[in-house]
């Protein structure tokens, strides 16, 4: 396999002034025409250069003219890769491509044609120069049986349509705005359709159009109501108006990612649109506001200025995912929707930056450009743009962003485009933010504070220190913003001033960490105070905050203005705790577990009532309760213990989930009695309060449901049964899948029952199943493979199946490499289907991060990568991720 590197860019010899297709589709074969106008590129002095075509194996080739004239196959060179035109005329000219395609760009779901063309599947569709920074202007006609696919779609405007001979009838669309070709798309199929409008700032009505297979169509209109929202809210925070006069929404059930945002043209996956109370929870509520957000975010934030090379990707993403986030937060509870986010980032993005796969956000080389579709990419590279905010405030991040636009509208750039315009818009010098976009790794920062009484000065030390990753052995500082607020001891905050800074006293100051080391003093400091350490998670970094007693965390926890240092301190506490456990627990594997830790009298009185003061704060947001009396995932741990045993980590930290329940007991029944009414309340979407309410219940139900106590099981299950939405009913049937009881057999055989013809429902049962973290599930999880509600071929159920079960450390870490060895075959089986599929589960598993693990592990994991490495015919994308790991 050929690596591609960032270094080697060299821009396009020829442009695409615009492009016509024709697309003839039929069951067997579909002939596409393609007629491009080329421009010369290359400066006007020297002869024309040779044009390379992308495409691929399973395009069959029929003729090829240029500038009217039929070539002969000896007058063009055709590879697998490339097809080569030479001897071209000086100036601009067409080239006419025929030939039949394959369904690789263009491809079947559920009987309807769509496609899928980023980063490069539009050369899978037709001979092109397949890259972002040729942008075009489309003309698009489509022609098919007119009974099958009724509905024919593409970007733009649709210019004609009308019936033809034997049944068959055509559309041509016509797409205004120059894009490049990944932004492509088409869709035809039987699909039905819910129309709504919206009227832009400007006054232009446009019509918004979401379609699905009919069965599912009176589901979409929370996905609708978001769109509207999304339009409002792009033009009230940044001024941007939606710029077509229609907007489509296609849903499809076999889609690889998210979303895909083609030009007024979104497909969705469809678990992403469809959504109704009683098969949706509020979580699926939100993911369908946040991506249908994005995507349409990307209208002028990857659309309308794209990217130079794929390289760039985080240029759109980054950028993208930070203003979804921001929606949503504006939408919703700001504090809760952050917290959300940093949990994400610490238990995902962080492991992949310290694995065998870290690499920048700006990556300096790939094999396969699908696999840079990331963690790093897209939420770090979020993090990142919002460091620009945080420094330069909401309203100089606008004036970045509006001269971005202004310099930039119709282009393919770059990441330091991005920047200068930020930079340039705010007169200040923002190049030491480059490193950020080519270092690997998390920064460790590590802050030492002392107050001086005499001085009244309170002296804040800080460094930072980024460990090596793979092909970065040397690192130096990155810009770190740390944003600072000091309590008095009545847990008020006091005015900060920082010496050498003639800005007015606040309450938060922002210490902007560039060196290896500095020192910021604040002066006037009337009392010694506690320090609240970066606030709002102001940079994505890891942050030890020396001499950081437990009582500071729990005064923290009490007091701290800062919702994400309030939840912060008590993550803290309960890291460190079970950090300590585990130390504990693992020093002698002979003795019953709970019998040595419960004689160390292990976890401490203290902890335990701060966790229940905020179990029982009534004034708190119920969502953020049920974040800050959640125990740190797992992964926050692996990585910071070395050689770790993740069974035992898992027996420690149910350990201490039964505990904390023993112990607050009558406070998480009266938190299930206080919120109880949301159940009976109607399920009214987007409604965070009730969903608050939900939340808090519902963690408090999964800690009680750790006692085993067969009063709490009999009401679980009798909750599966009354529930009247889809967050009270998977959440109690989630409290009784983790261990074997013959209640968790019946209600999964009635919840089955229930919703055995809803395929999306489908895939939340198989999730739950495959998850289950009772030893011995292993013999369940093979025989789902085999059940009906199980498709191989279909991208959600291998998630739903395979990225589920490498969540349970008991079964998929299991003792004897059973849970190694089934997840291997699984790739090798589905890499031969979906490679994109069989790649992400690869880099999803703790594979990647072998090093973390014990010495046995780490060889079993070992010889399961070798073994797929082994493989014949195993696709570029897996072994781009297996070899890396083997490295
Ligand atoms: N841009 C698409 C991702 C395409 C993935 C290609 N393998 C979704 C998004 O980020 O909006
Ligand atoms: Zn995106």
């Amino acid at each position: 396999p050929q690596t591609i590197y960032r270094k080697d860019y060299t821009p396009t010899p020829y442009l695409i002034k615009h492009v016509y297709l024709e697309f003839l589709l039929n069951e067997d074969s579909t002939h596409v025409i393609s007629r491009l106008s080329m421009l010369p590129n290359y400066g006007s002095a020297s002869a024309p250069p040779i044009l390379e075509l992308d495409g691929r194996k399973d395009i069959k080739l029929l003729t090829v003219k240029v500038a009217g004239k039929e070539l002969q196959p000896s007058e063009y060179d055709l590879t697998e890769k490339l097809l080569t035109l030479s001897k071209l005329p000086k100036g601009e000219f067409e080239v006419e491509i025929k030939e039949n395609t394959s369904l690789e760009g263009l491809y079947k779901s559920g009987g309807n044609f769509c496609t899928q063309c980023e980063a490069e599947g539009f050369r899978g569709i037709t001979y092109f120069l397949d890259r972002p920074d040729v942008m075009a202007k489309y003309t698009t006609r489509i022609e098919a049986d007119a009974k099958s696919y009724p509905v024919l779609l593409s970007n733009g405007n649709l210019l004609e349509q009308g019936s033809l001979e034997g049944g068959r009838h055509f559309a041509v669309w016509e797409d205004p705005f120059v894009k490049p070709c990944y932004l492509f798309a088409l869709v035809a199929g039987d699909l039905a359709v819910r129309e709504d409008s919206f009227k832009t700032m400007s006054g232009r009505t446009v019509t918004l159009r979401i379609y699905t297979r009919a069965k599912d169509i009176d589901r979409v209109a929370w996905a609708m109501e978001s769109l509207k929202r999304a339009m409002k809210w792009d033009e009230d925070t940044f001024g941007l108006e939606y710029d077509l006069d229609l907007f489509n929404i296609v849903a499809v059930d076999d889609f690889n990612m998210g979303a895909m945002e083609n030009k007024s043209l979104n497909i969705f996956n469809s678990r992403l649109v469809i959504a109704s109370p009683s098969t949706s929870t509020d979580m699926d509520y939100s993911r369908v506001e946040g991506v249908v957000g994005h995507e349409y975010f990307h209208n002028w934030t990857g659309n309308r200025v794209t990217c130079r090379d794929w390289f760039q990707l985080t240029l759109k993403e980054g950028l993208t995912v930070f203003r979804d986030q921001e929606f949503s937060a504006d939408l919703n509870s700001r504090p809760v929707k952050r917290i959300e986010d940093v949990m994400r980032l610490r238990t995902a993005q962080f492991v992949e930056d310290a694995g065998s796969m870290a690499h920048p956000i700006r990556p300096d080389s790939y094999i396969k450009m699908d696999n840079f579709y990331t963690l790093t990419v897209y939420e770090k590279g979020a993090e990142i743009v919002r460091l620009y905010q945080t420094l330069l405030g909401k309203d100089g991040f606008r004036k970045g962003m509006d001269l971005y636009f202004k310099r930039h509208d119709g282009q393919a750039v770059t990441c330091d485009d991005f920047r200068n315009a930020m930079a340039d818009a705010n007169g200040q010098d923002l190049s030491a933010f480059a490193a950020w976009y080519a270092q690997a790794g998390t920064p460790h920062v590590k802050i030492a504070a002392s107050y001086n009484a005499a001085n009244r000065t309170y002296t804040v030390k800080a460094s930072q220190q980024t460990l090596p990753s793979p092909g970065q052995s040397e690192k130096g500082p990155v810009p770190i913003p740390v944003a600072v607020g000091l309590l008095g001891q009545d847990g008020t905050e006091l005015p900060l001033n920082l010496k050498g800074e003639s800005a007015e006293p606040a309450t938060t100051k922002v210490l902007l960490l560039t060196e290896k080391e500095q020192e910021f003093v604040f002066t006037e400091v009337s009392e010694k105070p506690v320090p609240s350490l970066l606030r709002d998670f102001s940079a994505p970094v890891k942050l030890e905050v020396e001499g950081q007693t437990e009582d500071e965390l729990v005064f923290l926890l009490a007091h701290d203005k800062d919702a994400f240092c309030r939840w912060e301190a008590g993550q803290r506490l309960l890291r460190s705790l079970l950090t300590s456990l585990y130390t504990s627990a693992s020093a002698s594997k002979e003795a019953k577990l709970e019998d040595r830790l419960s004689a160390a009298g292990a976890v401490p009185d203290k902890i335990v009532a701060a966790i229940g003061a905020v179990l029982s704060d009534k004034e708190l947001d119920g969502a953020f309760v049920a974040a800050a009396i959640s125990l740190p995932a797992a992964a926050e741990l692996i990585g910071s213990i070395p050689n770790i045993d993740p069974v035992l980590l898992h027996n420690v930290r149910q350990y201490l989930v039964r505990e904390l329940a023993a112990r607050l007991r009558p406070e998480l029944e009266a938190a299930i009695k206080r919120n109880e009414s949301a159940a009976g309340a109607s399920y009214v979407p987007g409604d965070s309060k009730q969903a608050a309410q939900r939340a808090i219940k519902n963690k408090a139900l999964s800690y009680l449901s750790a006692l085993k106590d067969p009063q709490v099981t009999a009401d679980l299950l009798q909750r599966t049964r009354s529930a009247t939405n889809m967050t009270d009913q998977i959440s109690a049937l989630a409290c009784l899948v983790d261990s074997e009881s013959p209640e968790r057999e019946i209600a999964l055989a009635e919840f089955y029952e229930q919703w055995k013809d809803d395929g999306l429902v489908m895939l939340k049962w198989i999730a739950l199943q495959a998850g289950s973290n009772f030893e011995g599930n292993l013999k369940n999880v093979e025989k789902l493979v085999s059940h009906p509600a199980f498709s191989i071929t279909n991208p959600n159920a291998c998630y739903s199946l395979f990225l589920a079960f490498l969540r349970s450390p008991v079964n998929f870490h299991a003792a004897d490499g059973s849970g190694y060895t089934f997840i291997a075959d699984s790739i090798l089986k589905v890499d031969k289907i979906n490679r994109q599929v069989a790649s992400r589960m690869v880099s999803s598993s703790a594979f990647t991060a072998w090093k973390d693990y014990d010495v046995e592990r780490q060889q079993m994991m070992k010889e399961q990568l070798a073994r797929i490495n082994a493989e014949n015919g195993l696709s570029e994308n897996v072994f781009e991720i297996v070899s890396k790991s083997l490295e």
